[in-house]
């Protein structure tokens, strides 16, 4: 890549914002051992300028070759300076947790998912075919030593029957190729090849092999128990850990190729009723922002809410430990419910 790239004026990625001429130059003709270009890293951005971050990492060595670029889109977005070391924690015993919606009167479903990539491998957007396909094979062979609650089946994408395809659809269990950012950072090379769900036969827990990380390790359950949520999580995923070696850094935590995801690649949801609260949705963002809490749809991270109900999930990735995001958004919708409940009985009493 020999110019700089152009970006229309009321471009507002992060990449737009901390990509200077001086940063260009330095980094336009390095690589990394896997061939990993700047031009690759910031592909997603330049093809789509309204993207929120618009970088992606190709392997972790992206993450000090292209310090430059992404050490102050990092610190913009997650707080985090260069100098800083993340801390992880998955013991269920230190949340406090006790289920916010006994009554499951506005909790749907809770849903908390990690993404973790194989250590020592290029991440999603620098990988080979060949060595996507190991991470399917590894993978699915160490998800197939699950036993107990955590024991189920494998569905590769590449030949899965309309049957078995529309089952997956209808329990919110497939993933389709990626969005137009995921596209040009590299994602969806070789599409549906090397791909595939794993579920457990209660449903409970999931496993997403090559999707945007090479895997998203996933539990979830209707109402708002997100002790049992957690804990079964917790127990996968050092499950799997004894057999399939997991990319970490002390200074980066759980290396994602996105950098959004970085240090846990935890988000912790709800989906949850809200109609009196989200009516003042102002109102409704400052108690979600004071917990840092992002709300999304109900059909994932681009969709928009139905019928009142949201996803509302922790905002933290690095720098906290999963204990505390799973933590703030427990916090986060004891308040919401409170409110909620408020706006309820008020209403009501006018009645
Ligand atoms: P992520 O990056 O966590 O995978 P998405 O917003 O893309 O986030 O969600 C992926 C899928 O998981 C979507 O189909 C979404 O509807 C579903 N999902 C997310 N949170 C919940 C939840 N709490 N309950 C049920 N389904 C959920
Ligand atoms: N759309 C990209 C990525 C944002 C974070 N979401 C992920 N990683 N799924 C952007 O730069 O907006």
């Amino acid at each position: 890549m020999s110019t700089f790239p152009t970006f229309p004026t009321d471009c507002t990625s992060l990449l737009c914002k901390h990509l200077t001429t001086e940063i260009f130059e330095t980094l336009k003709d390095k690589k990394t051992a896997n061939g990993f270009t700047l031009e690759d890293a910031i592909r997603s951005g330049v093809e789509n300028p309204d993207s929120g971050i618009g970088v992606y990492a190709g392997d972790l060595e992206s993450y000090s070759l292209f310090a430059s670029l992404f050490d102050p889109i990092i610190e913009s977005y997650h707080g985090f300076s260069a100098s800083d070391s993340h801390q992880s924690d998955l013991d269920p015993s230190h949340l406090d947790a006790p289920n916010p919606d006994p009554e499951g009167a506005y909790i749907l479903s809770t849903r908390i998912r990690v993404g973790r990539n194989v250590a020592n491998l290029p991440l999603g957007p620098a990988i080979s075919m060949e060595q996507r396909n190991q991470v399917e094979q590894d993978v699915s062979t160490a998800l197939g030593t699950l036993t107990g609650a955590l024991s189920g089946s494998y569905y590769p994408l590449e030949g899965m029957s309309e049957t078995v395809s529309r089952e997956l659809i209808e329990d919110h269990f497939l993933f389709k190729a990626g969005d137009r950012f995921l596209e040009s950072a590299g994602l969806n090379h070789d599409w549906p090849e090397g791909r595939g769900i794993y579920h457990n036969d209660d449903k409970t827990f999931l496993v997403w092999i090559n999707e945007e990380d090479q895997l998203r390790i996933i539990s979830m359950q209707p109402g708002g128990d997100i002790l049992e949520v957690f804990t079964r999580l917790t127990t996968a995923i050092s499950e799997i850990e004894r057999s399939v070696p997991f990319s970490y850094s002390k200074h980066l935590g759980y290396t994602t190729s996105c950098p959004t995801n970085l240090g846990t690649a935890m988000r912790a949801s709800v989906h949850i009723k809200l109609p009196k609260l989200s009516a003042d949705m102002e109102h409704f963002k400052t108690i979600c922002d004071r917990h840092h809490l992002q709300i999304r749809g109900i059909h994932g991270e681009h969709s928009k809410s139905e019928g009142g109900i949201y996803d509302i999930s922790n905002k933290r990735r690095l720098g906290v430990t999963e204990v505390q995001c799973v933590q703030d958004m427990v916090d986060g919708v004891v308040e919401l419910i409170a409110e909620e409940k408020g706006l309820q009985s008020t209403s009501s009493n006018r009645q």
